[in-house]
């Protein structure tokens, strides 16, 4: 039985990776952080007994600031594939916290590959990297496109794509960049863009808000489905030998083009209810992301299904199944992991 370690268990992507690792058969293990509070809810389901599978996951209370810790689970476990997706990953946050952002996004990568080097643990390692390092270049971005990254985060992440070739190439260390666009799901985090207008929708159709603040609805996105890009990762640490890859739908879309969308799936014009807020704009923002995966659909047989308008169905109609369960009392009371 193969077993993976995933940093950023708790997180959207993270959740669906564990999902379909269970589902092929590994032992899965997943680094969470103490929080005061429940922040295991995208987990939550996969505790479950009636899942066998439920017997395979293992989590371990860790933080990407802390080497030492990492560097004896990593001894411990000895893991086949690490997939590294733990990351401070907001972008604006990022303007207001660099130095912690440099710290956990960059430097948390090179503490877990200090930690296989010195440990000379035999393992595949996934690093999440992302297409803010292009920032400023202009579309269509591919595996040959220049970086500008143009926040902290991008800075992090940049940093951290470098570390991880320079391992591959300094130690023959079997390590990939998956250089990942955006990707959404009904699971995102609540204050990035989409997810933010998709359940603010709900709660406007649903008659709990009458407004939705924003910044800048000129940025184009190239937009795909969550569940789709963890098989990305997964096929990349599959391949015969390491290397980096885009994963894209090559789809352009804009932030006004989702809220119009999202507002259209339950029959409401969008211009009624958008409302402007300076706070959302950012020092430096990236316009325009578009990727060319036409290296993972040659070599890793991977391409979207998913484009804009669909995922904007998925996302809009869950969030009003969501917040209807909540409203009428049906929400089904889930197991916590309850350490
Ligand atoms: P996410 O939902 O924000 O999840 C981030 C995860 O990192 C959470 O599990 C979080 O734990 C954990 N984390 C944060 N700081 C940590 C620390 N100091 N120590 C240990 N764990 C920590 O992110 P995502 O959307 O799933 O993205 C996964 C990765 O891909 C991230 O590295 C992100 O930067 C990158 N990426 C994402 C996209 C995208 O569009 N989603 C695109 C390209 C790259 P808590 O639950 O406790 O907060
Ligand atoms: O949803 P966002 O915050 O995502 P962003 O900045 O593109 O970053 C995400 O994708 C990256 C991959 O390219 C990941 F690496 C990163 O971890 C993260 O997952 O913002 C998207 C766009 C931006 O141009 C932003 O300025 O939406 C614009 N926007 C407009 N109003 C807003 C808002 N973004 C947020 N979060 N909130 C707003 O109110």
């Amino acid at each position: 039985m193969k077993r993976a370690l995933i940093t950023g268990i708790t997180g959207q992507d993270g959740s669906y990776l564990a999902e379909l690792l269970l589902a092929k058969g590994y032992e899965v293990h997943g680094l969470i952080r103490r929080a005061s509070t429940f922040n295991t809810h995208r987990i939550d389901h996969l505790y479950q007994d009636p899942h066998e599978s439920a017997a395979r996951l293992f989590l371990h209370h860790g933080d990407l600031t802390d080497g030492s810790a990492i560097m004896s689970l990593v001894a411990r476990l000895q893991p086949d594939e690490i997939y590294h997706l733990a990351a401070q990953s907001h972008v604006r946050v990022s303007f207001d916290q660099p130095e912690y952002t440099g710290d956990v996004t960059g430097v948390g990568t090179t503490r877990l590959l200090e930690a296989i080097r010195s440990t000379g643990v035999s393992t595949r390692f996934y690093q999440a990297s992302s297409s803010e390092m292009f920032g400023a270049s202009p579309p269509p971005q591919s595996e040959e496109t220049p970086f500008y990254p143009r926040s902290p985060y991008g800075a992090a992440k940049l940093y951290a794509y470098w570390m991880a070739r320079n391992y591959r190439e300094a130690y023959g260390m079997f390590a990939v960049n998956g250089i990942l666009f955006n990707h959404e799901s009904p699971r995102r985090g609540e204050t990035f863009v989409t997810r933010k207008i998709t359940r603010a929708v709900a709660r406007i159709k649903l008659g709990l808000e009458s407004s939705l603040y924003l910044g800048n609805l000129d940025a184009v996105r190239d937009w795909g489905y969550a569940p789709e890009y963890v098989d990305a990762m997964w096929r990349m640490l599959q391949a015969d030998s390491a290397r980096d890859y885009v994963v894209a739908t090559g789809t352009r879309f804009s932030v006004r083009d989702f809220v119009s969308a999202a507002f259209a799936c339950v029959e409401l014009d969008w211009e009624q209810y958008i409302r402007y807020d300076a706070r959302y704009e950012r020092p430096t923002e990236v316009d325009e992301l578009i990727g060319d995966a036409s290296l993972a659909r040659k070599e890793l047989g991977w391409e979207a299904q998913v484009h804009a308008p669909e995922l904007v169905r998925i996302m809009v109609e869950a969030d009003v199944r969501r917040l209807s369960e909540e409203l009428d009392g049906s929400a089904a009371r889930r197991t916590r992991y309850d350490p």
